[in-house]
């Protein structure tokens, strides 16, 4: 459970490190079977594995989608009660599962991810941010280091919607504008918002650094930020009610893998999807609260990617 001040610090940041999540066997079968995608993937075995090409044509293995339908496991942690509680914690309403991806960086791969918001805030039409948070829960499967390709964000700057990164190179992104290196170890947990600016630069030592991403969000946000996601009559999991109706197949997933249940923790599986029921939360349309109440200089500021002062 996240302590009020965690949560206040990932609503002002838009980034929010929790340790020690995953340990022990949970954490081991989570590797070793994301070790076997990393391997059918450089190996151009398989389905939806994607490639980094670079200037001379070559092409490096670096993601894969569609974890949930390789292995049980990759459902089952998406499901653990105490990531839930705290992503109840800071969403402020009903959420499910939505979307999961696996970030792989291999010893010597040398991919760098340019600084990036996610969809949609690299489109300059979204000149604010959803009032309801909306990030990413980002499992560490290795240590992940300044050395091989950890991911750095600028705190401070996800409510405020698109951001030019354009202006500015990428050695001014990592070391003019207040960048933090967010150095993890296996089994920690990032939170980060969708629109807070973030990158990697390439892996070019000998260890492993992958991620497990998982995209819970609520109803709202699927259906108004990702609006084209839902249009795609094609993906027959498209709709929130499609998506969240995985839920039970992931429980199930869980339950044959020996994890633990809900029961004895502040949440409930309602209508809308994982619902906290704890006193210490989010209120709704949080972000949007947070947003009428900043004033349009300092709205202007963040926008613009200035240094923030101390806070
Ligand atoms: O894992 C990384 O280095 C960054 C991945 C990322 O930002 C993304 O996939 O949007």
């Amino acid at each position: 459970m996240l302590t009020r001040e965690q949560i206040e610090q990932f609503h002002r940041d838009g980034f929010l490190i929790l340790r020690g999540v995953f340990q022990g066997p949970e954490l081991k079968l989570l590797q070793d079977r994301a070790h076997a995608v990393a391997e059918e993937g450089t190996a151009k075995q398989g389905q939806y594995h994607l490639y980094h090409t670079f200037p001379d044509g070559t092409k490096k293995y670096y993601r894969s989608e569609r974890m949930w339908d390789r292995h049980d496991i990759f459902q089952s942690v998406t499901v653990k009660p105490e990531l839930l509680t705290a992503i109840g914690q800071c969403v402020g309403e009903p959420f499910a599962p939505i979307n999961d991806s696996f970030v792989c960086k291999s010893p010597g791969g040398n991919v760098p991810i340019v600084w990036h918001q996610d969809p949609p805030y690299g489109n300059p039409a979204w000149e604010r941010t959803f009032p309801v948070p909306n990030f990413d829960v980002d499992i560490y499967l290795d240590r992940s280091t300044v050395e091989n390709g950890c991911v750095w964000g600028i705190p401070g700057h996800h409510l405020v919607g698109h951001v030019d990164l354009k202006r500015y190179t990428q050695d001014e992104l990592f070391e003019n504008l207040g960048a933090v290196p967010m150095v993890m170890e296996p089994g920690d947990v990032l939170f980060h918002c969708l629109s807070a600016p973030h990158g990697s630069i390439g892996n070019t030592t000998n260890t492993w650094r992958r991620i497990f991403y998982v995209h819970y969000m609520a109803r709202s946000v699927l259906e108004v930020c990702y609006a084209d996601w839902i249009k795609n009559k094609q993906d027959p999991r498209s709709s929130y009610d499609a998506r969240r109706a995985r839920i039970d197949e992931f429980m199930a997933a869980r339950a044959r893998l020996g994890g633990s249940s809900l029961a004895g923790h502040p949440l409930k599986v309602g209508p809308e999807g994982f619902e906290y029921t704890g006193p210490v939360g989010t209120p709704r349309n949080y972000w949007g609260t947070l947003l009428d109440a900043m004033p349009a200089d300092e709205f202007a500021r963040r926008k613009s990617l200035q240094p923030l002062v101390a806070r």
